[in-house]
């Protein structure tokens, strides 16, 4: 017999004698025979524990196993159609790790979303939370093979900067010796300034912002994945995005199949919403599809999530809004040519009302509009020097955006909070655990 085995391989080993090493779920007991359900962090099975087959004191331990208790398990697999997952442990031994103290927090019974985030460290370990932490890997897996295979080069951003990138409303601000820094709201100005050193590049980091709002799709800490390129247009800009999505979803169908499936996701709605080319709307669009809907919005105004979800009910797969008012966006967008008011920006709205997914643009390349812009904008001069370096030395056009990695995982797993799509959220009252 070979060492451990996981859950996962489970198939590949139909009568042969295998180890699991894992954690009780559940256990059913009749006198004479225990049905344990063990979790391996690879999946869950059924282990069956018969008294005459056993020495007494292995049914005797499973006998006293309490939820969580860390146990390794010996046993036969075979093939049962009627046991979760269609294999069954015919249990030849049993060693018990740690015994897990009584009344494990989240027994398995209905807890409301506030004790589950509480408790959420122990959370994690059910099935459910376990498999969007999957597609979550395969999200991240797939974004990093997208970009690998296409020459863009991985990099970083650091996360203490001295400047706002999205606005200063929404800054954290932190303690650096003397001075004061902010924790990055998003790479992008550094990203630029690595595009010019390596022509086309990518990082998934984590991104903060101190955003008030209590909604289900916000949270002060989040991950993205941001690409920045030189010599990247607008349109260039929108080709990759709807590329990159495409494949993240198309590769978790694919992938993580069982795991949507034991997530409930409509899988074939999924399917269906990247079957077409993208929608692709102007902003002033947007308005007259909102007035018709009833949603009547004042030209310069942002879209708040009702009308998010509008516009994605309307098209039912995602859509980009572009050529939007230079007012509401961010100080670093090119402006379009033959309209100055509007920017060279667009937002990828998801369907099924699961917001902006992703932010992008292209770059102002100007160094007297870009100088222009920080003004307008209020904000300080000097620590945005390097940034103007950029314009100062070998300008060129340039393009990226940002991917909101918890967004896109609960589009694609179907959940209705942003929460239960990152292992440990932070949210306007929520630090622990
Ligand atoms: O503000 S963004 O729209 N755009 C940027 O930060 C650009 N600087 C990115 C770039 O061009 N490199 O944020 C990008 C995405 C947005 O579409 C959401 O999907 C996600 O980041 N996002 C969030 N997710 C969760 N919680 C919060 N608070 C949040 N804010 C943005």
């Amino acid at each position: 017999m070979k060492g451990q085995t996981y859950i996962e391989e489970i198939a590949d080993h139909v009568g042969q004698e295998v180890l699991i090493r894992g954690w009780l779920y559940n256990l059913r007991s009749s006198g004479k025979i225990h049905f344990l359900l063990v979790r391996d962090g690879t999946g869950v099975m059924q282990a069956v524990i018969v008294k005459n087959d056993v020495p007494k004191e292995v049914f005797e331990l499973a006998r006293r196993l309490t939820q969580e208790s860390s146990i390794k398990i010996r046993g036969t697999v075979r093939a049962d159609p009627r046991a979760p997952g269609g294999y069954e442990l015919s249990v030849t031994g049993l060693e018990l790790v740690q015994l897990a103290e009584q009344e494990y927090p989240i027994a398995l019974k209905e807890h409301g979303a506030g004790f589950l985030l509480d408790q959420r460290h122990l959370w994690i370990r059910t099935p459910r939370q376990a498999a969007i932490l999957r597609v979550r890997h395969e999200v991240m897996q797939a974004v990093r093979d997208f970009f690998n295979r296409r020459g863009f080069i991985a990099t970083e951003a650091p996360i203490l900067t001295p400047t706002a990138v999205e606005g200063t409303t929404t800054l954290f601000a932190v303690n650096y010796f003397d001075d004061k820094a902010y924790l990055t709201q998003s790479g992008q100005l550094y990203l630029e300034a690595t595009a010019m050193a390596l022509g086309r590049v990518y990082w998934i980091g984590p991104t903060f912002r101190a955003e008030r709002s209590k909604t289900r799709k916000h949270l002060t800490e989040f991950w993205m994945a941001e690409a920045e390129a030189a010599y990247f247009d607008h349109e260039d800009n929108l080709r990759l995005q709807e590329e990159l999505v495409r494949y993240i979803v198309a590769r978790a169908v694919e992938r993580r199949h069982k795991e949507l499936e034991q997530l409930e996701r409509d899988i074939e709605l999924l399917k269906s919403e990247i079957e077409r080319p993208f929608a692709r709307i102007t902003y002033a669009e947007a308005l007259e599809i909102l007035k018709e809907k009833g949603r009547k919005i004042e030209w310069g105004k942002d879209f708040g999530a009702p009308e998010e979800e509008a516009l994605g009910d309307h098209f039912g797969r995602p859509v980009f809004v572009e050529a939007l008012p230079a007012e509401i966006k961010a100080f670093y967008m090119q402006p379009l040519p033959d309209d100055p008011k509007l920017v060279l920006a667009a937002d990828l709205i998801g369907p099924e009302g699961y917001g902006e997914l992703i932010g992008g643009s292209q770059r102002i390349h100007d160094l007297q509009l870009l100088e222009e812009r920080l003004e307008q904008f209020g904000l300080p001069r000097k620590p945005y020097e390097w940034y103007l370096d950029l314009r100062r030395y070998g300008s060129v056009p340039h393009s990226g955006f940002g991917l909101g990695i918890e967004r896109t995982v609960a589009w694609i797993c179907g959940l209705r909070h942003v929460r239960e799509a990152i292992p440990f959220p932070r949210q306007l009252y929520r630090l622990t655990p």
